[in-house]
């Protein structure tokens, strides 16, 4: 019997949960607990770490998880590697479902930088007025440029004083819009934008939004994760399940 550890926290994380649920599966939904009030899940939900490499692998035990799947954000690189280790620990199979990583289109002005403690380095001398919409576990990295005026998104509000001394803050939770992004980005005279290449659809918009109005878009690659097995959509994780001897619930003929 099939009973899926589902790693949480993204868009095609929510949609996998719905698949799962409808087809009948046994799973258990997984929040690291980064947000006060996280969305509701169709499957049971457990909150916070695992307590390491070592915490996941024993929890796979004792939860009896026979196949785990990692729809984490590509920037959860902790996470991720702790699914590969746990998962060759125990030997439970794992499958990583990953959005392929946004590519610069006509019009699109980006700057790549490998990690966020390059984009200081990428943003001007002078004062500028920055969209740093990259939520708030990496703002530290811009108490090295407080010549910038900031806009910030963030799931709720900052729980501890801001590392520089001018910024603005919205509070929001994606998914967003191009429309609303652009209204925005106007309303606060924004010349730059900083964004993680996430990839996915739910925080595009602001790259979509900064082309329209022709701003320069400063966008951080995501780390490099070692050889795992890799599904692009839920339907193709699906697929994989299915593969793997999952029967889908008979519904009532
Ligand atoms: C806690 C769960 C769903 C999932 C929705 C996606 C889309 C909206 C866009 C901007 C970029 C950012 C941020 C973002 C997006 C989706 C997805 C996505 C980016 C929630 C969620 C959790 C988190 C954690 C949070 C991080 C932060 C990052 C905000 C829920 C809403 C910037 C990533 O305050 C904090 O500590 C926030 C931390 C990790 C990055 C950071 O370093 O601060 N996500 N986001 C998950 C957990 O506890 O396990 O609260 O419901 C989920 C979503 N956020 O089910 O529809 O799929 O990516 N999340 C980035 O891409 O740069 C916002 O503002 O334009
Ligand atoms: P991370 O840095 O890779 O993980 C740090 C630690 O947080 C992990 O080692 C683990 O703790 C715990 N953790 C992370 N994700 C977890 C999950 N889904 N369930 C249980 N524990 C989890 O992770 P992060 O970048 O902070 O991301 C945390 C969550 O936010 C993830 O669910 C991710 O999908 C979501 N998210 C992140 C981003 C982003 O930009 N980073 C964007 C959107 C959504 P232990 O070692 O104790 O097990």
């Amino acid at each position: 019997m099939i009973r899926v550890l589902l790693l949480g926290g993204t868009t095609q994380a929510s949609q996998m949960a719905r698949l799962l649920a409808d087809a009948g599966m046994d799973g258990v939904f997984s929040y690291a607990g980064r947000t006060v009030a996280p969305l509701p899940q169709p499957l049971p939900v457990r909150v916070g770490g695992f307590g390491g490499a070592d915490g996941l692998a024993a929890y796979l035990r004792m939860a009896r998880i026979t196949h785990v799947i990692d729809a984490t954000h590509p920037f959860a690189a902790r996470m991720s590697h702790n699914a590969i280790a746990a998962c060759a620990t125990t030997g439970v199979p794992l499958l990583a479902c990953e959005r392929a990583p946004w590519q610069p289109g006509a019009g699109d002005d980006w700057r790549m930088v490998a990690d966020m403690a390059g984009v200081p380095a990428a943003l001007p001398h002078t004062p500028a007025r920055v969209f740093l919409a990259i939520g708030r576990q990496l703002l530290h990295v811009f108490a090295a440029c407080p010549q910038h005026d900031y806009l910030l998104r963030l799931v709720d509000p900052p729980a501890t004083p801001l590392p520089f001394p001018r910024a603005t803050v919205v509070v929001a939770r994606g998914p967003f819009t191009r429309e609303g992004d652009m209204a925005l980005m106007q309303m606060h005279g924004i010349t730059h934008v900083v964004a993680k290449n996430a990839g996915g659809d739910g925080a595009r918009a602001k790259l979509d939004a900064a082309r329209m109005l022709g701003l320069p878009v400063i966008l951080v690659e995501r780390p490099a994760m070692p050889p795992r097995a890799v599904a692009r959509t839920a339907d193709e994780v699906m697929a994989w399940l299915a593969g793997q001897g999952h029967q889908p619930a008979r519904r009532g003929v």
